[in-house]
């Protein structure tokens, strides 16, 4: 699966316009998996975003929104359910819900939306999205996932900011596959977007760390776990596997999307960072479980709040 190097990176930011540099786009494009198009005023609802969030679940995506809309203070420029209700009575609209695929929000400057699992399904909605800030001619976006992860030897509640992600075979790359080639491109975080999450991070709880991430194409056996349905290695396999991406590498967390995030944003020419929690350490066990005897769904949920948390504090600093 080795391809060739071979890759531009994007240059965009102090205040130029954003473009992407694929030649076949034409004026008049469908987002298809989004339910918008260029007839939709894009440049008029969409050309002050200046950050996109994006998350596996689209409640979570909808739930991270409501706390942004609180935190900067119901900014006017979101959309609505009805904008002639008062301001109060107003809901947040799921710009993307016709569609079926996945959520979308605005919430004055920020896009949340929801990926899916997995590089298949994120890629697809991420297509969309840059699109869509070259559509709407904005300027000094950032791209930031908030997720969910497997830890390496941290406490579960541990929040992770991604350095470089990793793939499967433990190589800092992405492997593009197009027109029956394999594309290698790279996968870092922005240096200023992982510092100042991780100071955000730090100000919410002791316990965060900056590290690389293993991006996996599944969620079992890549991840390699033995409690999958099927499983083609021994434990011990497993074990020297984990230790090694931990010790060699510098891996902290296990996830799903980290690679082909930064490479696209990467190539796409947009800053980026990842902001997972850690719901397991995975030296320890394979299982989700939350720890025993605090009830377990509402200690996943409360996890899976402090990446939204920080977030949305590193949103409202950096306005
Ligand atoms: C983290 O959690 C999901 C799998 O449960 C996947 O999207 C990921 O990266
Ligand atoms: N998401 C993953 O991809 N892996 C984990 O271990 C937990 C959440």
């Amino acid at each position: 699966l080795s391809g060739t190097i071979l890759y531009q990176v994007g240059k965009q930011g102090n205040g130029k316009t954003f473009r992407l540099a694929n030649p076949y786009l034409t004026e008049k494009e469908t987002l298809y998996h989004l339910g918008i198009s260029t007839d939709d005023n894009l440049q008029q609802r969409f050309g002050d975003v200046k950050f996109v969030c994006l998350g596996g679940k689209s409640k979570r995506m909808q739930n991270f929104a409501n706390l942004l809309y609180t935190d900067l203070g119901c900014p006017e420029n979101s959309e609505y359910e009805d904008a002639t209700l008062p301001p109060g009575d107003r809901t947040l609209r799921d710009l993307s819900g016709s569609a079926g695929r996945y959520s979308m929000f605005k919430v004055g400057p920020v896009l949340s939306a929801n990926h899916g699992i997995g590089p298949a399904s994120l890629s697809v909605v991420l297509h969309e999205l840059l699109k869509l800030i070259h559509f709407a001619r904005c300027t000094d976006v950032t791209f930031i996932r908030i997720g969910t992860s497997g830890g390496l030897g941290l406490d579960p509640g541990t929040v992770v900011i991604t350095d470089k992600a990793y793939n499967g075979l433990l190589k800092p790359v992405y492997t593009q596959v197009a027109c029956g080639k394999a594309i290698d491109y790279p996968t870092s975080t922005h240096p200023e977007v992982r510092t100042k999450l991780h100071e955000c991070a730090l100000s919410v709880t002791s316990q965060s760390v900056i590290g690389n991430t293993l991006s996996a194409n599944d969620f079992y056996e890549e991840q390699a776990r033995l409690d999958g349905a099927l499983c083609s290695y021994s434990e011990e396999e497993k074990n020297a596997f984990i230790q090694k991406a931990h010790d060699i590498h510098g891996i902290k967390n296990m996830e799903m999307e980290s690679t082909c995030f930064t490479a696209m944003c990467t190539r796409a020419g947009v800053k980026c960072g990842v902001i997972c929690v850690a719901l397991v350490d995975r030296l320890v066990r394979d299982n989700v479980t939350g720890v025993k005897g605090t009830g377990i769904g509402c200690q996943l949920k409360e996890w899976e709040m402090l990446p939204q948390i920080i977030c949305s504090k590193y949103i409202k600093e950096s306005l």
